[in-house]
């Protein structure tokens, strides 16, 4: 399939920065809230790599189907996943979208084509590949996108998938965000080679951009999209940014004095943030252009705050609730 180099129109742009913006103000409102002690779990937070949910998202349709990670709250945003109900999920609370029996790294939306954060890393492969090949037997077009971390390429199940993937020409876009660190080790200490290259072997055409660039994962994932839509088969691209925020907020606990990185290079890395990028361009169009990124800073802003006084208004999640829906009202 022939590649097109397009880039987005300008209100494409807005929406990609809209989107970012929105899960760039709800992550530092849930650092903040965990800071307070107020969050009954911990966050992963997707600070710094919002470009990569936000371009590949803008390509999925409603009914096409994503998979997810620890760090999932940006990819649920991204996918149109309902911001209050995933508040009110982080707080425990009953009107969660698990109704408070998942936590943030579990945030779910099967209606929205979500299949799941998880807690297992590398867990997503597998969900993806079974559910791209379920999209093919049922010649439903939708598309799948499978998010994953370069520490998670080091599971087994990544070859199987990618194996299948090619062999099957399934209608798959891997989506691997190269944020350097698994927990706290430097990618460089547990991964050999270039992780794209494993996709080679099998076949998969694959790309590397800048996570942190959103106009050029948009126009990988662009061409990924299409060609899994038009029965091209899978792509691979590897998206490459930074964690500029702990593994998990609090990661201090563990490490105690112990550091795994110096903190010029987090500096070096927020200087390239993704949002802020966006945001200069756009400002560079003119007044109207920044009156613009006025509104949508205020409709962000006012969306998150309503979505946690939705969640601290909740009511708690009701634990009983766990027996009936694991064993199906049959306690053991
Ligand atoms: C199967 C499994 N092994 C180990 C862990 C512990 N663990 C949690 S996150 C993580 C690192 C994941 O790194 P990466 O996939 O690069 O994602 P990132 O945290 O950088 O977004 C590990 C090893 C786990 N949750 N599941």
């Amino acid at each position: 399939m022939r590649e097109v180099h397009v880039q987005p129109s300008r209100d494409e742009l807005f929406a990609l920065y809209e989107c970012m913006l929105l899960i760039r103000r709800t992550e530092e409102r849930l650092r903040e809230e965990n800071r307070a002690g107020n969050l009954p779990g911990a966050v992963h937070l997707y600070i710094g790599e919002e470009a990569i949910a936000a371009g590949v998202c803008a390509h999925l349709r409603d009914a096409d189907m994503i998979t997810s990670t620890h760090r999932g709250h940006g990819h649920y945003l991204a996918k149109g996943g309902d911001l209050e109900a995933m508040m009110a999920e982080i707080w425990a609370k009953r009107t969660g979208i698990c109704r408070g029996m998942g936590g943030s790294m579990h945030v779910a939306d099967f209606s929205r084509g979500i299949l799941g954060a998880n807690g297992i890393v590398g867990a997503g492969f597998a969900i993806a590949t079974g559910a791209a090949f379920s999209a093919q037997l049922q010649r439903s077009g939708r598309v799948v996108a499978d998010f994953f971390g370069d520490g998670a390429s080091n599971q087994g199940t990544l070859m199987e998938c990618l194996n299948v993937a090619s062999l099957w020409q399934l209608p798959l876009v891997f989506v691997c965000e190269h944020n350097g660190f698994s927990e706290f080790s430097p990618a460089a200490t547990v991964t050999s080679g270039r992780i794209f290259e494993r996709a080679r072997a099998f076949g998969i055409p694959c790309h590397v951009v800048d996570g942190n660039d959103v106009a050029a994962v948009w126009q990988a994932a662009r061409n990924a999209v299409e060609r899994a839509r038009g029965g091209g088969g899978p792509t691979f691209i590897e998206a490459h940014t930074y964690r500029v925020q702990g593994h998990l907020e609090a990661e201090n606990l563990f490490l105690g004095e112990q550091r795994y990185r110096d903190a010029a290079e987090i500096e070096a890395w927020k200087a390239r943030c993704p949002v802020a990028r966006t945001r200069g361009q756009l400002e560079s169009g003119g007044p109207a252009q920044v009156e613009r990124l006025r509104e949508i800073e205020a409709r962000v802003m006012a969306r998150v705050e309503a979505a946690v006084r939705f969640a601290e208004e909740s009511e708690p999640a009701d634990p009983q609730l766990a027996f009936s829906l694991m064993f199906d009202g049959h306690r053991p």
